[in-house]
């Protein structure tokens, strides 16, 4: 079940500043809860969580050299790569997955792009998980048109592609493929009529005025987002981020999420990775900044995630409606 949107009327503006985004997040705390607060209410119930579920159908020897991540090639995390894994296995999943509270799942693949063949597969794996009601997520790396047309015939819902940081940082963590060459495969799957999921990792050594350029990209692109995941850099080692790096203080996640939320009025926003590291009171904050989505389910793709007890209860003392309960 998605998240229930009402009708509003709201500005939902394209052409955000720096500056402006600079102010909102600067403004005194309980102001900038109280705005984000108010634009929630009235795009959004206020106390829905959606739930989705994450799985990693094709892990690690991934040509990117994405300087976050286990799956690259290019370092040694010590994961291990594997081939595609088979639809029974996926369907089966997503079955636990959805017994399990998530009303969307999402199928990741350690590609730089797929292969044509491969993407036979990936429609089998789409068509055979909307058959049992869920939401349908890829992140495949980047498309083609064609490649979109295929996903949007088999009736993908979302498509998760992330611009990951501000277009300053961008070289810094990534010099595979280009920021442009994101936002063209964003465009393709737009124009297929396909929901974007897209947002970006905090806490891999950049400023916050990198943050806050990211929310503008995020917020200047020709659609916001439908999904925007926020995550926080889930710590694996062996790769060229490294903790040293510093997450984000708790109010300072705060303020990021609540901004997003008020320049991105009515795109879901996700407390995606990085859950682990938060206190129920930091999650509980980040909610009240109108965060309304969170990933589900022990792991993540290679990372850990808190257990579904832990999310059960937290969401319940917090008398919030969600897959979990
Ligand atoms: N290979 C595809 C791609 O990059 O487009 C899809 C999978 S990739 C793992 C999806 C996103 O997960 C990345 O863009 C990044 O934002 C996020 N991610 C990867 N590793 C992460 C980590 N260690 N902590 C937080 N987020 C991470
Ligand atoms: C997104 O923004 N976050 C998810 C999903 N999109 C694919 C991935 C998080 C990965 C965390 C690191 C790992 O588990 O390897
Ligand atoms: Fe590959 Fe995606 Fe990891 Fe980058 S984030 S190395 S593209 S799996």
């Amino acid at each position: 079940m998605e998240v229930h949107r009402n009708d509003s009327s709201a500005p939902v503006r394209s052409n955000w500043e720096r500056t402006e985004a600079k102010a909102l997040y600067s403004l005194p705390f309980t102001n900038l809860m109280f705005q984000a607060q108010s634009v929630h209410r009235a795009n959004f119930d206020p106390n829905r969580i959606e739930t989705a579920s994450l799985l990693s159908i094709k892990t690690g020897g991934c040509p990117e050299d994405c300087g976050y991540c286990s799956q690259s090639a290019h370092y040694n995390s010590g994961v291990k790569a594997t081939r595609l894994i088979d639809r029974d296995d996926v369907i089966a999943t997503a079955q636990r997955a959805k017994d399990a509270g998530a009303t969307r799942f999402c199928m990741a693949a350690a590609w730089r792009s797929p292969k044509d063949r491969d993407l036979d597969r990936i429609c089998d794996m789409i068509s055979g998980v909307k058959s049992l009601g869920m939401e349908t997520c890829v992140t495949l790396g980047m498309l083609t048109p064609d490649q979109v047309a295929r996903l949007s015939e088999v009736g993908l819902d979302f498509y998760n592609h992330n611009v990951d940081t501000s277009p300053e940082y961008y070289d810094k963590i990534i010099t595979t493929r280009t920021l442009q060459e994101r936002i063209d495969t964003l465009g393709h799957v737009r124009d297929a009529g396909i929901k974007v999921c897209c947002g970006g990792i905090v806490g891999m050594g950049e400023s916050v005025e990198d943050r806050l350029g990211m929310l503008v990209l995020l917020a200047n692109l020709s659609s916001h987002p439908d999904s925007v995941p926020i995550n926080l850099w889930n710590e694996v080692k062996g790769v060229p981020v490294n903790d040293t790096a510093g997450r984000p203080e708790p109010i300072a996640l705060a303020r990021l999420v609540a901004t997003a939320r008020i320049m991105m009025p009515k795109s879901v926003v996700r407390l995606s990775a990085g859950r682990q590291y938060m206190t129920d009171e930091l999650q509980a904050l980040c909610f009240l900044a109108e965060a309304n989505s969170i990933f589900i389910g022990d792991v993540l793709l290679t990372t850990n995630n808190p257990q579904r007890d832990r999310d059960a209860g937290l969401l319940h003392r917090l008398g919030m409606t969600s897959g979990l309960a």
